[in-house]
């Protein structure tokens, strides 16, 4: 089956999710995974860190100037985070449909944010917008080498 399925053997889209501070804190990092997991996803890279302002302010670079700028910084550097990076077809544009909207309230019942959150400023995960800045983030956050690159035996079961 595999043999007849190369397809699924190519590096796919990645993707940059990483469980915020809040999310970390409320036990939600199995939950999450499970979800992006069973979509059919593969995770290549994965590591828990507390991030420094400076790696906040450069990772939310678009927003600097913006009145919540200083509080998003001093948020996601307030406690460990869950930095990954998963991998397949459409995962930037399917993984923000899983995450939701920025307004948790906004978000429907089934995606994480409207499972989960209530407050903007507590919306628990972030994903990348694009495949640019999927790009821009990983290289932010991991080396190359932090990521791996393999075929899960599962993979023809998933694509066809
Ligand atoms: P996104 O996380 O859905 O991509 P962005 O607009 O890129 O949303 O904003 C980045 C993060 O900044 C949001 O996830 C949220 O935590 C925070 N944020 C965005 N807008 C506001 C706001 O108006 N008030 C407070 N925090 C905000």
């Amino acid at each position: 089956v595999l043999a007849d399925a190369p397809a699924c053997l190519e590096r796919e889209e990645l993707s940059f999710i990483m469980i915020k501070p809040d999310g970390v804190q409320r036990g939600l990092i199995s939950d999450i995974i499970a979800r992006f997991e069973r979509k059919g996803y593969k995770l290549v890279g994965i590591k828990v860190l507390v991030p420094t302002q400076a790696l906040a302010a450069k990772h939310y670079a678009e927003h600097d100037g913006k009145p919540f700028f200083p509080k998003l910084v001093n948020f996601l550097s307030s406690g460990p985070v869950v930095a990954m990076v998963w991998e397949g077809k459409s995962v930037v544009k399917y993984g923000r449909t899983m995450i939701g909207a920025t307004n948790p309230l906004a978000s429907p019942p089934g995606t994480i944010r409207g499972d989960y959150g209530i407050d903007t400023g507590r919306n628990i995960i972030h994903g990348s917008d694009s495949v640019e800045s999927a790009q821009r983030e990983i290289a932010l956050w991991f080396k190359a080498e932090e990521l791996a690159d393999y075929t899960p035996s599962t993979a023809a079961w998933v694509y066809e």
